[in-house]
């Protein structure tokens, strides 16, 4: 108000909404014109960009603090059924579990991948962005190549069942990203030349963050470090629908022929392993929305899938956020909260956040919406009076909330899959997680996570009928861990459980022991017989048909030696890199036999 005469009309005309809105205290320390005044400038060019064309920032500002006092209400107007909604629940291996399996690789080649990708990770604490994490240290594939490779295993999957159509189709992936792992994540694909896919198939659309909110009157947030900066934080990953919209890719995916997107997140190493099944079930019921789901813990911090009832009689099947299933059922008539069954589980299956869409209703609902999410603030208050915050908040959204605004009749249903086939993320620092171990709670951890890979693959070759030795107890970042033998394969060797049988035909001749390393990086490699005690690498071009057969193998093999230094217990691990000190583990690889085929034509390995 002092001076103003530096200012440009619509710089004038924010000034003077922000005023009106009660946010004086962001310039209660601004010295008068002719100080600072670029920095004056940069502070209505930001809180400018917040600004959507149809919504002036008073009205913005008034629509978040309506939030905090609705929030509470809309809540309690649904009650939470117990009854959890139609969906499949799989088991492993089984004539149907196939069945879909099959239908998913055929829907692949119709689909689009969609990979949110803008979080930090805070709660894991990584110095980097978290799909360059190796999802596990055997061969250390980073979580980005692990999903690219994938997809391009299903593209080839999905295209040897067209044979004799022409028609070549490549499967689009979108990573969203944000400014805190956008320009990581373009380098990361730009050094290892797209991981073997087309520069043009992936596209990097990035999210923006929003403006920090300091109390309940919704008063914005300066830096703490700069008066003329307001905080801002990541909005969540339900920006990727508004994101999608207007990059404007839906249509052209439509008219290119695709049914399916496929939305999943960052550091799931067994992700893929459930996708095929999943894709099969969205493909047969024609659902509009999946979404694949795992058993859930009461109190385990991943959502819980329910069906809500609101007072007018509307229905919606829609993930409840962890942190408001408890308060919601007891706010709702069922005073013991989030609470086990007699199955040990929630009765509400828990979301891991992969979402299958189907295109056709997903464009007309987003034309509807323009890819709005509903929004949400989740504060941390200091104490229980609730007046302030532990730290500014901000309104954020969930992708999962897309079902929303559907129309009641949609197909919305869930697909529940093993929890070691489908899902153990990256997203504990080693402390937390060994307190949620401590508490009964699945760690999420680098730990688990890697531990959770072999374990899963071990498990699809027992079934496939190969012997292997039970795993070993051990304690790492001091989280109490099951090691089984460390095998890992390329996604080109197996993508499905059809496909593991075809490589391992009589799994009865191959016996691994506990202490043993097999990794398989082949489109062609068959294990017929084969006893392996020690370490074995089989890498084979595509055109080499591998026959391992009359192979014994026994060496000193690779031995994971524990690390003291991940949960801050001691010493000198600076010479050790973060990606292994956050895991609490290091190879040591002793010794191993290695199998590299460079030729295309038929090899016979044996001793
Ligand atoms: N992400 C973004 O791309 N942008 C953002 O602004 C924020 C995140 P978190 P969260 O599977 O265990 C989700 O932080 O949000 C990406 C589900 O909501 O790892 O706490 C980020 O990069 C919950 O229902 O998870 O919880 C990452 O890839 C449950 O399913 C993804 O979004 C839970 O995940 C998830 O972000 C879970």
């Amino acid at each position: 108000r002092r001076n103003t005469s530096i200012f440009e009309e619509w710089e004038i005309s924010l000034l003077h909404m922000l005023l009106a809105e009660g946010q004086e205290h962001l310039f209660a320390h601004w010295p008068s014109a002719g100080h600072q005044d670029a920095d004056k400038h940069r502070f209505f060019k930001q809180i400018n960009t917040w600004r959507p064309s149809s919504l002036p920032v008073s009205q913005q500002i008034w629509r978040m603090a309506q939030h905090f006092l609705t929030f509470v209400e809309t809540a309690a107007d649904y009650t939470c059924r117990r009854q959890v909604p139609s969906g499949e629940r799989l088991q492993f291996a089984t004539e149907e579990f196939i069945a879909f399996e099959r239908e998913g690789v055929k829907a692949a080649g119709d689909a689009a991948f969609v990979l949110v990708a803008g979080g930090l990770g805070e709660r894991l604490g990584y110095s980097g962005i978290k799909v360059a994490l190796p999802c596990q240290t055997t061969t250390g594939v980073c979580f980005l190549q692990l999903y690219i490779e994938s997809i391009l295993a299903l593209q080839d999957a999905s295209r040897r069942g067209s044979e004799g159509s022409n028609f070549v189709r490549r499967i689009p992936l979108v990573i969203m990203t944000s400014g805190d792992t956008h320009w990581k994540t373009e380098a990361l694909l730009k050094s290892n030349r797209y991981f073997g896919m087309d520069e043009d198939q992936v596209i990097l659309l990035k999210q923006e963050k929003v403006a920090c909110l300091e109390d309940n009157d919704a008063r914005m947030a300066l830096e703490p470090s700069n008066m003329f900066a307001i905080q801002t934080k990541p909005h969540g990953h339900g920006d990727v629908h508004r994101l999608l919209y207007t990059s404007g890719l839906l249509p052209k995916w439509k008219t290119a022929g695709l049914k399916w997107v496929l939305f999943f997140q960052d550091t799931n190493g067994l992700l893929f392993k459930s996708i095929p099944a999943s894709l099969g079930v969205s493909a047969t019921r024609g659902y509009d929305v999946n979404s694949m789901a795992v058993p859930r813990k009461a109190k385990e911090a991943i959502g819980g899938i329910t069906e809500l009832t609101h007072t007018d009689g509307r229905r919606m099947v829609i993930n409840v956020e962890y942190n408001q299933l408890d308060p919601l059922l007891r706010a709702t008539g069922r005073p013991e909260g989030d609470v086990n069954d007699e199955s040990g589980f929630s009765p509400f299956p828990g979301n891991i956040n992969q979402l299958v869409l189907k295109l056709d209703s997903y464009l007309e609902e987003l034309a509807k919406t323009k890819g709005a999410i509903a929004e949400f603030v989740n504060p941390k208050y200091k104490d229980a009076t609730k007046q302030s915050f532990k730290s500014p908040t901000r309104l954020e959204c969930m992708m999962q909330d897309y079902p929303k605004t559907l129309d009641p009749t949609a197909k919305v249903g869930f697909t529940v899959v093993d929890v070691w086939l489908s899902y153990s993320p990256v997203k504990n620092n080693a402390k937390d997680a060994a307190a949620k171990i401590a508490t009964g709670t699945p760690p999420h951890s680098a730990t688990s996570g890697e531990m959770d890979v072999y374990r899963s693959n071990c498990r699809i070759l027992r079934q496939a009928g190969v012997s292997i030795e039970d795993p070993a107890p051990a304690t790492f970042n001091q989280q109490q861990v099951e090691v089984w033998p460390r095998i890992v394969w390329s996604p080109r060797w197996a993508l499905t459980y059809a496909d593991v049988k075809e490589k391992v035909p009589e799994g009865g001749r191959v016996s691994i022991s506990q202490r043993s390393t097999l990794v398989i990086d082949g489109p062609d490699v068959i294990l017929e017989d084969l006893h392996l005690d020690g370490a074995l690498i089989i890498k084979a071009v595509p055109g080499a048909k591998i026959r391992v057969s009359g192979l014994t193998v026994k060496n000193s093999g690779w031995d994971l030696d524990p690390l003291r230094c991940g949960s801050g217990e001691s010493a000198d691990c600076e010479s050790v890199p973060e990606v292994l000190r956050m895991r609490g583990f290091q190879t040591s690889k002793k010794d191993h036999q290695e199998v590299v085929v460079e030729r295309p034509g038929e090899h016979l390995v044996s001793n």
